[in-house]
Formats: C-alpha cells, structure tokens, sequence
C-alpha cells in the first residue's frame, strides 16, 4: 500500500503537534510503523489519505458501534448544527439522553454529562471523596481511567500499598492516595482495604478491562468487590466508558447483573461525538454542585450537537436484536480466527466478550496485567503491519480492544479471517 500522503502528513502535524497525534495511541509507537491518516469514513469501512480503504476494527475507540457516518446520526447532528452548536445553557436534548441513559442503568438515578471520559472518572472520583469524607481510591494494574492525576499511578515497590506515578508531572504525594490491585485478585483487594480501613473512599474498575487487550471478571470477582464496597463504606465506581452500551445495552452490569454506586460513561454515548457522563443514587449524585457543596463543570459539557448524536446512536442500538446480530458477527469471527490460529504455529490467545476482543500473542490466558505483559509485543507488531497492509485496521497497540459494529459484513469478516492466515505467517 502506497501512504506517501500520510507520511507527508505526519510530517507536518509533527511541525505542530507533539507526536503528530492529539492521543498518544494514534502515533502507531507500539506498531512500529508511522501512522495513516483518516480522510473518510462509511459504514465499516475507514480511508486513508492516500485513498487505501481498510476494514476498521477501531470504530474511534468503541463510539462506532453503528458503524460510520450512520444517515440518522449524520441526520441527527446536521439538523441541531442548523439550529446551533452550543449555548452554554440547558437543552431539552440533554435530558433526553439523560433520561435514555438512566433507562438502561436502573442504579443511575442522576446524571452529569462531561466531554470525555477521563472528566467523568476524575468527577466521579471528587465526588467519592467529597460524599465519604475520604481521600484514597484503589484502582487496579492495568485497568485505563483517562489521564487524570489521580489515575496514572501504579503500585508501589514492595510491599508498599500506595501508589507511585506513572507519569512525570503527577505529583508524588497525590499519587500515594492512590492504592492499586490485581485485577482479579479479590484477597489481594481484601487485604489492602484492611491495610487502609475506613479510608478508602472508592474502588474504581472497568468491569471488563479493556485497557489491558480484553480481560473478563472472573467468576465473583464483580461481586466480591460489591460486597466488600458495601460492608466497608466504599463507593464502587465502575467505569462503562468503554463497556457502556458495548457490551449489552445495559453495558457490563446487565451482563453480569452487578451495580456500581456510581457509573462513568462515554464513547457509544455520544455516537462519535465528544461526551462522557457520571450517574449514580440521588443521594450521591445531589452533593454535587449546585445542589451540593462538590465542585464539578464543564463549558461544553451536555452541548447540543453531540447530545444529538448520542440520542439518535441509543435509538438505533435499543432496537430488537441489535445484540444478537453484533454477537453472532463477533462469533463468527472468533470461530474464523480460532481455526486459522489452531493451523498456526504462532502462540495467540483470543479473548472476547460481545462486540470487544483482543487478540494475545502468547498462550494465555490473561486474567489480570502481570499476565497480559507476558504478550510478545513484537510479533504483535509484526502482525498488525501486516494486517494493515491487507487493508484490516486493527488496535494499534498489544494492550488494547478492538471494536465488532453492525455495519461489518460476512465479506468483511472472510476478508479479515483470511487476512489473519497471512498476517500469522509474516510473525
Ligand atoms: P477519554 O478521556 O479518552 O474520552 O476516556 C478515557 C477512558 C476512560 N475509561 C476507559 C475504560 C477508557 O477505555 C478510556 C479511554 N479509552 C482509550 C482506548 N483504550 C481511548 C483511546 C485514546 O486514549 O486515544
């Protein structure tokens, strides 16, 4: 595939952009090749600047579950366009995704809709500490919450419990309010809230972990943490910003029927467009200002075109057997992949749950972060560039999920499941 254009255009953008990318991930750094850059999207499919059309397993990091340039979404955001882009003011259009949101998650009495997902959790995080009184969180190895302080932290050497940054530029002290866990690993949890007891003011997870490949909970591992969260005071935060309305309509905890005390969404919610969103009980989501005294805003935060966007993407997905038709292309890929892997003599390990997969190259299986950097990133490399070049876009990274939307056809599947056989050659 020739890419001289994108080439010439990260050239530039690197002239005025750090990385040439507004998010790190983009720069393909992990792939080992120079990015391409996106001129056009339809339905399944993405093009380049040089006009190459790949088969898109990104989909903008999950919001695509439609597929691109949906007519009632693209509908939907011209005709707010033409009534106005933002006011700074309520609109009825905000609550009406508030109220499309709140009937899929029964435990999400309020909501506050934000303009990405790191503004969600880092909210949902002030708000834990505000409402228990408490400064730590405990979060898990692993696990992505966006680049907020609080977030970019790991665990400490040794046995110690507080967390160190992962970051320059977040500070030391802060960072040790942070506690970190095994996902996975509930007695690990147990003995670091006995460690911190009475002052851990929220667990914060992703009940899939998407930010490591594609990790499921195991067996009572959500529901440990519930009731651990609830025998201790501590507010559980699952983080839906990548599950939300991915994985069922009712996201994760539908699936696995366990309920956060407070919720963080994003991606599928604003249907490409710029939203992410917090909820939970009442009597947590009203100590927020201006009902209550803890702080939280935001300049676009509910804006009419994006809440426009999510509106038509909700409609469109609660729609009977959306689910079961995103599931069977999900598997059919998957029984694709699993008989051309079985031919192979690469180790892989795939692991998926609904329209999200990852695809480990190492024997598996990956049930926490420790497990996952056991991966040989290099054939990964190897993998995706060829992958590419057959005209497949994949997650440009080892430890990240790739995205199954509606609009992928059987050809495109047969397409990527062969593409797959060659590509495992060229590891
Ligand atoms: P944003 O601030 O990027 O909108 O959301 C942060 C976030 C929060 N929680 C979860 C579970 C997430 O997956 C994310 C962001 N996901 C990454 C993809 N792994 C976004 C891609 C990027 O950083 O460019």
């Amino acid at each position: 595939m020739n890419h001289n254009i994108s080439e010439e255009l990260f050239i530039k953008a690197k002239a005025m952009i750090p990385g040439g990318v507004n998010s790190p991930v983009r720069a393909f750094k992990s792939a080992g090749c120079n990015p391409i850059f996106i001129e056009k999207a339809a339905g399944s499919k993405i093009y380049d600047a040089d006009g190459n059309e790949y088969i898109d397993y990104v989909g903008s990091w999950g919001p695509m579950i439609l597929g691109h340039c949906h007519p009632k979404v693209v509908e939907a955001i011209q005709k707010t366009a033409a009534s106005g882009a933002s006011f700074g003011a309520p609109t009825a259009l905000e609550t009406e995704l508030a109220e499309l949101v709140c009937a899929a998650y029964p435990n999400i009495e309020r909501i506050r809709m934000v303009s990405s997902g790191t503004e969600a959790t880092m909210s949902a995080i002030r708000l834990a500490r505000g409402y228990t009184g408490r400064d730590k969180i405990l979060k898990f190895d692993g696990c992505y919450h966006g680049h907020a302080d609080s977030l970019l932290v790991k665990a400490g050497s040794g046995l110690a419990t507080f967390g160190v940054p992962t970051s320059p530029g977040v500070p030391a002290d802060f960072a040790k309010l942070t506690l970190t866990a095994t996902y996975n690993d509930l007695a690990n949890v147990k003995e670091i809230v006995a460690a911190n007891k009475g002052e851990i003011a929220c667990i914060i997870l992703e009940a899939i972990a998407g930010n490591m490949g594609c990790v499921p909970p195991v067996a009572g591992f959500l529901q440990g943490l519930r009731e651990i969260c609830t025998a201790e005071g501590i507010l559980l935060i699952i983080d839906e910003v990548m599950t939300g309305f991915r994985v069922a309509y009712g996201g994760a905890q539908e699936r696995y029927g366990v309920r956060g005390d407070l919720v963080c969404l994003g991606k599928i919610i604003g249907g490409g467009l710029p939203v992410g969103a917090f909820g939970g009980k009442k009597e947590i989501m009203d100590s927020l200002s201006p009902e209550g005294g803890i702080y939280q805003a935001g300049t676009l935060s509910g804006n009419p075109l994006a809440m426009s966007a999510g509106i038509a993407t909700l409609k469109l997905i609660q729609e009977e057997g959306f689910y079961q038709q995103l599931e069977e292309k999900s598997a059919y890929l998957e029984n694709g992949l699993q008989q051309v892997t079985e031919n192979s003599s690469v180790a892989t390990c795939w692991q998926r749950v609904g329209g999200m997969f990852c695809t480990y190259f190492q024997n598996g299986p990956v049930n926490n972060f420790d497990d996952a950097l056991k991966s040989d990133t290099d054939a990964f490399g190897r993998y995706f560039r060829s992958m590419l070049d057959q005209g497949i876009n994949l997650a440009p990274a080892q430890f990240e999920a790739g995205f199954m939307s509606i609009a992928h056809s059987k050809e495109d599947l047969d397409k990527t499941i062969t593409a797959v056989e060659k590509a495992l050659a060229a590891v």
